[in-house]
């Protein structure tokens, strides 16, 4: 027996009046959501006949998410933020654009107002021993011209695989950096090789992995925020080759064109003819 009482005039009575449609105060766009959101968990209930204990287990988990901030973490965990991903490149696809470097998620470790500088930065505070790394590139528009004054934004993990802010133990904006691009559109720094990053253990995000028989891992990975007057800001990774988990992400970032292949220099004077020149201040 399937009773669609979610479909009732009653019911929908009842949400219309819980999502505010019958006042004309509040925000109307709020409403919208609202509304759709409380019909969509009414119509999740009936459909997967969802008991009172499963019910307020999610409330309970929903609290104990928020109580670790973990929200934005199990977004990435259920693939809706690269969602977004998909999402976008099928508009622009449909509009025409193509070309230049791929989007990729955000993720939730951004922390906005990290040192800016002109053309270069080290990134790393010294404090960690993990091995030296040159990232070196260039900001070219989809024409292939170079973008000068492009603000390129750029964060990633020590070697623990941990973030500065979010990681009490680090320096304020340790490898957080903005870099404004030179006339030739080039950005260099100098920071330490980041380890891959792994949902807290403990935590309510791997809780519900682990109900799913999955990880909670990610490749190594350098995130980066590129904006210019007149141009669309791109929010941009690159994986890192070699990363056991590099196609095995557990917030599916990896995407083809944004893997970058570390290459290991001994020699000081081979990476000079590499045209790396380090170290930077
Ligand atoms: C990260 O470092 C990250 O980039 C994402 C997307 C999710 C969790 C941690
Ligand atoms: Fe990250």
């Amino acid at each position: 027996m399937t009773i669609k009482l979610a479909h009732t005039d009653q019911v929908q009575d009842l949400f219309n009046k819980a999502a505010g449609l019958d006042n004309e105060q509040g925000n109307p766009r709020m409403k919208q959501l609202i509304l759709r959101i409380i019909n969509d968990a009414a119509k999740i209930i009936e459909d997967l006949e969802v008991t009172q204990d499963e019910f307020w287990k999610g409330v309970d988990y929903l609290n104990r998410m928020g109580a670790g901030s973990e929200a934005g973490l199990l977004i990435p965990g259920l693939g809706l933020e690269h969602y977004f991903d998909l999402l976008l490149d099928a508009q622009d696809a449909a509009e025409g654009h193509t070309g230049g470097t791929p989007r990729t998620i955000e993720g939730p470790l951004y922390v906005a107002g990290a040192p800016m500088s002109e053309g270069e930065a080290r990134m790393d505070d010294g404090t960690d021993a993990g091995t030296v790394m040159f990232l070196q590139g260039r900001i070219l528009d989809t024409d292939g011209t170079p973008v000068a004054g492009a603000v390129v934004d750029i964060w990633h993990a020590n070697t623990n695989g941990t973030y500065s802010y979010f990681d009490s133990t680090q320096s304020e904006f340790n490898l957080r950096r903005r870099i404004v691009t030179d006339a030739e559109g080039r950005y260099r720094v100098r920071s330490i090789v980041p380890s891959g990053y792994g949902c807290p253990p403990e935590g309510t995000t791997q809780e519900v992995l682990t109900q799913l028989g999955r990880h909670g891992q990610r490749p190594a990975h350098v995130h980066f925020f590129v904006s210019a007057p007149g141009h669309r800001h791109l929010t941009t990774q690159i994986n890192l080759a070699g990363d056991k988990f590099l196609w095995d992400d557990f917030a599916y970032a990896t995407r083809d064109g944004l893997v970058g292949d570390i290459r290991f220099i001994d020699d000081a004077a081979a990476a000079k003819d590499r045209g790396i020149e380090g170290p930077f201040a």
